[in-house]
């Protein structure tokens, strides 16, 4: 996951961005994140690299943002599946998109912890059928966002 940030961070946050500031109304591109993640082979390496890795991009993405002017924010691409968008549009989701993750990541650490709990599941009654999930249960999950790619 960590390596998908990187590669969204690039491909389809700031990437897209500096082709909606260059071009006028750009067809963004579609990226088959499966084929990224396969080729990236993630699995394989050190967590910590991964991390450098991420650190180092989205240090280079803030730099690209913190530049932008607010002419910039109402620049627009066509997204290949849902039509047109605007830069601060695709801040926002850049923001929702992060959260997603830190939220998945949670999830899977609470699913990880709970059969270790022993008697203290108990003080999670509501946890039981799917430890992790109360907390974001209200939420929209990706797949019932319509055109949600990411
Ligand atoms: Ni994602």
């Amino acid at each position: 996951m960590v390596g998908h940030l990187a590669e969204e961070d690039k491909r389809d946050f700031a990437g897209r961005i500096q082709m909606m500031l260059h071009e006028a109304e750009p067809r963004l591109l579609l990226n088959d994140q499966g084929q990224v993640a396969r080729q990236r082979n993630d699995c394989d390496r050190d967590i910590r690299d991964l991390l450098d890795e991420f650190a180092g991009v989205r240090n280079a993405s803030a730099g690209e943002v913190e530049r932008l002017s607010p002419a910039d924010l109402d620049r627009t691409g066509v997204h290949p599946k849902i039509g047109l968008i605007r830069v601060r549009e695709l801040l926002h989701e850049w923001l929702y998109h992060d959260l997603n993750h830190v939220q998945q990541i949670e999830r899977n650490a609470q699913r990880f912890l709970w059969n270790e709990l022993g008697r203290m599941q108990a003080f999670y009654p509501s946890h039981g059928a799917n430890p992790g999930r109360s907390a974001s249960s209200n939420l929209p999950s990706a797949s019932r966002v319509p055109g949600y790619v990411a």
